[in-house]
């Protein structure tokens, strides 16, 4: 596109793009993008709009992140508010209420023993934090020798050094090869589909694969591992739902040996899978849990990393003033952010978002599984509020055909996310089934026609 020309679009908004081409986006084909804009104008409840004034039902809660459904009054009333009354408080030295209040009740709906929080504002943020906590924890116990971080293959942990280097997607590494950190290892990832093809839920077969923990353990020293990351259910990477009794595995090795392990909830957290978090629905507690997205319904960017009580207390030891963590951010705790985050807590609390999204997964799994027949299937895959549709690659085109499917079906008023040749669908927990029912019947419709 010449640089100089205007798009102008009628607009219920009046958005007015000038011109795309400054704009540099993120994970995104820019040049196709800009040719062909997908522009997003409003939204409320489980709707986009877009800027031409189409309705777009939205399958995948924004980027998996705003839970509770789009637009909620009371979350921009909150943010409104706060920015009136307290723009920005330093969190260096200093605090502000919300701060705490947000943290002591964040605590409070926490499992187990997982009762401090640290601020950030981002997964990736959050992922690098917890594992910075890891490494600091152990050096604070003496523990020099523990410098090591075990990953997973296909994992994603957001785009910090620290988080593609214990992730697991080749694309994301690859040409940041030089600078990845030292003494990282991967455990295999658990996608197994010979076995474990069209499971609905969690996998009879794989639990085998925590095995490969130990193996690492023998191969480097257990006594140089410091932690061990996974996402309880791995998201971005075409939804890999975790086999049954792999991850209670992967604690009983991590305990055996001193490891930290860490849950990387940014996707899974917030009731994403019928329960607060997935360390509840595994009944697995994690010694360090990350989380972003749902936190504040993805209206103020937010992130923050859980630990449990011995994790807190190896640092708090030395001079009362000296400085425990020498880690944190401009923007830890904003203010609008802990508005946002307070409201959107009080919202789950009072819909009961996670039980709703337990009371209609049962639904849920039915529909994506009711996907078998269609066109190019060749697995299905479900958890919670989640569900994955895997096609068969068309030859020498990896991802053309899951590609081909979301514009498509944004063409139809939907709107999917796609990774790779599988469509991954995460909608806001409002979902009504009849929405259920139109995100099936639209996939199933748009596979018919895509070659
Ligand atoms: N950890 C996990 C498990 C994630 O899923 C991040 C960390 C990074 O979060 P930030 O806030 O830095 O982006 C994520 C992010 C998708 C998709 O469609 C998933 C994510 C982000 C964008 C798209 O699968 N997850």
């Amino acid at each position: 596109m010449d640089k100089t020309e205007t798009i102008t679009r009628p607009s219920p908004s009046k958005l007015e793009v000038n011109t795309l081409e400054p704009y540099w986006m993120p994970f995104t084909g820019n040049r196709h993008f800009k040719r062909n804009p997908r522009l997003l104008a409003s939204a409320a409840g489980m709707y986009y709009t877009s800027d031409d004034g189409r309705k777009i039902l939205d399958g995948c809660a924004g980027l998996w992140c705003v839970n509770a459904g789009h637009g909620r009054r009371e979350i921009t009333e909150a943010i409104q508010r706060q920015a009136s009354e307290l723009d920005y408080a330093p969190s260096f030295q200093m605090g502000h209420p919300l701060a705490f209040e947000l943290a002591a009740r964040l605590t409070a709906t926490l499992p187990g023993d997982l009762d401090h929080v640290f601020y950030c504002n981002s997964g990736s943020e959050a992922v690098d934090t917890a594992l910075k906590i890891a490494l600091a924890y152990h050096q604070a116990k003496g523990d020099f020798r523990r410098t090591r971080l075990i990953g997973r293959e296909r994992a994603y942990h957001g785009v910090g050094f620290g988080g593609i280097s214990v992730g697991g997607i080749t694309y994301n590494r690859r040409a940041y090869a030089a600078a990845l950190l030292p003494q990282v290892d991967h455990l295999p990832h658990t996608h197994d589909l010979a076995k474990n093809a069209f499971s609905r839920g969690q996998p009879g077969h794989g639990a085998h694969f925590a095995d490969a923990l130990e193996q690492l353990c023998a191969l480097h020293g257990a006594d140089t591992i410091a932690a061990v990351i996974v996402e309880p259910v791995a998201g971005s990477t075409g939804v890999l739902v975790p086999p049954q009794g792999y991850l209670e595995k992967l604690r009983q090795i991590c305990d055996k040996h001193g490891i930290l392990l860490i849950f990387d909830e940014v996707i899974t957290g917030f009731g994403r899978l019928g329960a607060p978090f997935a360390a509840e629905y595994f009944g697995v507690l994690p010694d360090l849990m990350s989380v972003a997205k749902g936190l504040t319904n993805a209206a103020v960017p937010m992130g923050a990393v859980f630990a449990r009580k011995p994790v807190y207390d190896a640092f708090m030891q030395g001079p009362e003033n000296a400085i425990e963590l020498f880690h944190g951010y401009t923007y830890s705790g904003h203010p609008l952010a802990c508005a946002a985050a307070l409201a959107t807590l009080e919202i789950h609390r009072r819909e009961g978002l996670a039980e709703r999204a337990k009371s209609i997964a049962g639904y849920w799994e039915d529909a994506i599984h009711s996907l078998k027949d269609a066109r190019h299937v060749i697995d299905l895959r479900n958890l919670g509020i989640i569900g994955a549709i895997e096609l068969a690659p068309r030859p020498g085109q990896p991802g053309a055909r899951a590609f081909e499917t979301f514009l498509e079906c944004f063409g139809r008023g939907l709107l999917i996310r796609v990774t790779g040749d599988t469509i991954a669908l995460s909608p806001p927990l409002i979902v009504e089934k009849a929405e259920i029912d139109r995100m099936a019947e639209t996939i199933r419709a748009v596979l018919a026609t895509v070659s």
